[in-house]
């Protein structure tokens, strides 16, 4: 027995970024807990991370390549697994065409910088346009609203919570989800400190959530009405001379600002409250807290971004933000200084990257950044013609079960001539493969945060090293991506010869130099091999102005009335005056689970069930159902049998089930999660649902019924 070691490592699991500290003896975690020294998270921790390694050792987790035969998925090598894929991919190419074959990133690629890195190299050796990825179903409106109010997609304002005096939430539960589009670990202590300082916190959203629990106002809104809400603040800022006292549209504004007062006279607090829900005193209330507060912010994230209004929602918050003066200010919202510069480098994006520079084939939904939002995906793959999707290359995704009318996509899978799953499962997606190609995952892997560097409350890095090897039959993502895409270029012949030489080049090079060339273009004073000594985060410092500089990449000035906000003002008039359907559907995470993949680890599962669906007393009364009950979920496009919890923390109209359950199928070798009860919310969201701007899914505010089951 060799002695044990504790390590650093910083938890992959979601956006909070916790340092742990792990002890491991013998290449196996024994104990997991917070790094009190980590001068990020200080300690913080919560339950998922201490499951880390149940998660690395789960009995079901795949260990070497999978190749689904008629008994089943058996073992293969590496190189068999590699080179049949690269094949068949690069005869799919010759007959259908570079459309013809299809990726999707998950959102555990975005915690993996290698895997980040990999699917840019692997979609353009592919080539085509049939990308997709999990942004369409989360955060893809925000990166439009950057797109178009700052000229860069990554300029993602965050609100810089240390020090505000005020936080208003829209549409976010950042006690269970631990915040997103703000890395703040230990956000409990965070928010109660601006509560401790005098500060206060506001939240509006359809259902009572834990963190309106601890808020110091909530209010109910009703789902998809946000546009009207935010609207309705600008009225009341520009109204009372708020907004002319702005010093931030003093300095930067375009000269939009008469349109968008023009515009948002149309949107009273009176006119917009009976289809909001947001009585008029306590919306005018807000705004004018926002703008005599002089270090307070509007923060919305996934209630505002998916549903059918999602990019103007989103870019309205920023507007908002702008009006009451706490854009780019201490303690408003600020842009982050990562040491990768995501957001310069997204300023170079080419014209091809832009907004709806192209069409999907079938269902004409808009590109941007590259790829199609996963709404498209259905159609591509299930109507004939050139371009048709013949093969999808899934990595760190469960489409299945997170997007809408998974049932579907899953059986639409099965009728491709190729689908290949980089994971570490065998679930609902990967049951569909052809071939699963397993990773490290936990502490196998080194880890740099490429994608989430910029969105801390204060500027962080680090570099964590492995702590304890991966198993033998596992590959980590980048050498699997750019391996694939080296070996279907040689297969395609002709000058894809060379490239195949030089993706063989890359691969060596590997993804760390990469990070570290990009680090020494970078605006922060690091290097990989300081941060790896560090050995723990490295903080950074608070959020800086940077406005003025970003603005100045694209010589621009802040778009205050943007011609994509304009074109939705008639469809937003035509919602103020609509009534709201009867019944409509939101989903809730929960603090034990992630998306639809921690399910399997009992650490995480015991206990009661979690999969409920809420409603309101009110709603369950007038359809004489009662609390316990097994109900029938019903949309246009499925129903799903669900327990039924009936509580006043939702919105009367209003019913809330978790996503990510419903493991049981067939095919699904998940011995814990396919025993707990619940099925997948995503069964019954039609995903002809968007929002038209982003072509986003409208996860939030399915109309749906329930009824008692007979
Ligand atoms: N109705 C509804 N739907 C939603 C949401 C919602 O709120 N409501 N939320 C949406 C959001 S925000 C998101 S981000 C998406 C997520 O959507 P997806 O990214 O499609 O799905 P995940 O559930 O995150 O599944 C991650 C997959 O990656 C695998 N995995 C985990 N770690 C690793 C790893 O290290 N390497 C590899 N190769 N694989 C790994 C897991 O086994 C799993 O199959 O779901 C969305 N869907
Ligand atoms: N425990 C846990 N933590 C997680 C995850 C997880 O699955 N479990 N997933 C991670 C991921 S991938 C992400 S993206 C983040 C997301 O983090 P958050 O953005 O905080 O996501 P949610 O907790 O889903 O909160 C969304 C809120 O929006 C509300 N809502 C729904 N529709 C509307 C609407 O139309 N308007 C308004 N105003 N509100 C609405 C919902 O009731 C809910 O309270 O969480 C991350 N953290
Ligand atoms: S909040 Fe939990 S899951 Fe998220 S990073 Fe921290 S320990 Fe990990
Ligand atoms: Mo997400």
């Amino acid at each position: 027995m060799s002695p044990a070691q504790v390590g650093h490592y910083t938890c992959m699991l979601c956006d909070a970024h916790c340092g742990l500290r792990v002890q491991c003896e013998d290449g196996r975690v024994t104990d997991i807990r917070g790094d009190a020294d980590d001068p990020f998270s200080r300690g913080h921790i919560c339950p998922k991370a201490t499951a880390i390694g149940d998660l690395m050792e789960d009995p079901d987790r795949v260990r070497q390549p999978l190749k689904r035969t008629a008994d089943g998925f058996v073992p293969v090598s590496w190189d068999e697994a590699l080179d049949d894929i690269a094949t068949r991919l690069a005869a799919i190419r010759r007959a259908g065409g570079p459309d013809a074959i299809a990726t999707y990133m998950g959102n555990p690629t975005a915690h993996d910088h290698g895997a980040s890195l990999a699917s840019v190299v692997l979609r353009k050796a592919l080539g085509g346009s049939n990308h997709y990825s999990a942004l369409s179903i989360d955060t893809l409106p925000r990166m439009v609203a950057s797109h178009v109010m700052y000229g860069v997609p990554t300029a993602v304002p965050i609100p810089d919570i240390d020090r505000s005096d005020l936080l208003v939430i829209l549409g976010a539960n950042p006690l269970v989800s631990n915040g997103s589009g703000m890395v703040s670990p230990d956000l409990r202590v965070r928010l109660a400190d601006i509560q401790a300082r005098g500060g206060r916190i506001v939240v509006l959203d359809p259902r009572r959530t834990e963190t309106a629990d601890k808020a110091d106002a909530f209010h109910f809104i009703r789902p998809g009405s946000d546009a009207l809400v935010l609207l309705a603040m600008i009225e009341h800022l520009c109204s009372r001379g708020f907004a002319a006292k702005s010093s931030v549209l003093q300095r930067f504004g375009s000269g939009g600002i008469e349109a968008l007062k023009q515009a948002a006279a149309a949107f009273t607090a009176e006119q917009v409250q009976e289809r909001t829900g947001v009585p008029a005193a306590a919306l005018r209330g807000i705004a004018e807290e926002l703008a005599s507060t002089p270090r307070g912010s509007l923060y919305g994230r996934m209630g505002t971004c998916v549903q059918e209004h999602g990019t103007s929602a989103t870019i309205l918050i920023d507007l908002v933000n702008a009006l009451a003066d706490n854009l780019d200010h201490e303690g408003g919202t600020r842009f982050g200084t990562p040491g990768v510069d995501l957001l310069r480098l997204a300023s170079f994006l080419p014209k091809s990257e832009d907004l709806g520079a192209k069409r999907s084939r079938i269902d004409g939904l808009p590109s941007f950044l590259g790829e199609y939002p996963v709404a498209a995906l259905p159609s591509e793959i299930e109507v004939p013609g050139r371009g048709q999707v013949r093969a999808l290359l899934v990595h760190a995704g469960n489409p299945v079960s997170s997007n809408p009318n998974g049932a579907r996509l899953g059986e639409a899978l099965e009728g491709l001539d190729l689908v290949v799953a980089v994971d570490i499962y065998v679930n609902e997606t990967t049951r569909h493969a052809h071939y699963i190609l397993p990773t490290p995952v936990g502490f196998e892997r080194p880890q740099y945060p490429l994608f989430f560097g910029q969105q801390g409350v204060r500027n962080f890095a680090f570099f964590d090293a492995p702590l304890v090897p991966a198993p033998k039959g596992v590959w980590e993502s980048w050498d699997i991506l750019v391996e694939l895409a080296a070996r279907t270029s040689s297969r395609l012949g002709g000058l894809r010869h060379l490239a195949a030489m030089a993706l063989r080049g890359i691969r060596r090079f590997g993804p760390e130099r990469i990070i570290d060339l990009l680090l020494r273009l970078g605006p922060q004073p690091i290097r990989l091999a300081g941060l790896r000594a560090e050995g723990t985060t490295t903080d950074l410092g608070p959020l800086e102005p940077r406005l003025k500089t970003i603005l100045g990449w694209k010589k621009k000035r802040l778009a205050l009335f943007p011609d994509l906000l304009a074109e939705q003002l008639p469809a937003l008039a035509q919602l103020r005056d609509s009534e709201p359907p009867e019944l409509v559907l939101i989903s809730r995470r929960t603090l034990r689970s992630n998306n639809s993949w921690l399910h399997n680890l009992g650490r995480l599962t015991r206990g009661r069930g979690r999969c409920t669906l809420e409603m309101s007393p009110l709603d369950a009364e007038g359809r004489g159902l009662v609390d316990g009950a097994t109900v029938l979920l019903i949309s246009g496009i499925g129903r799903i049998e669900v327990p039924l919890a009936v509580t006043d923390r939702v919105m009367p109209g209003v019913v809330c089930l978790p996503h990510g359950w419903g493991q049981k199928r067939e095919g699904v070798a998940l011995r814990v999660a396919s025993e707990q009860v619940g099925a997948s919310v995503n069964d019954v969201i039609d995903h002809r649902r968007v929002d038209p701007v982003s072509g986003t899914s409208a996860l939030s505010g399915q109309p749906v019924t329930v009824e008692a089951r007979s």
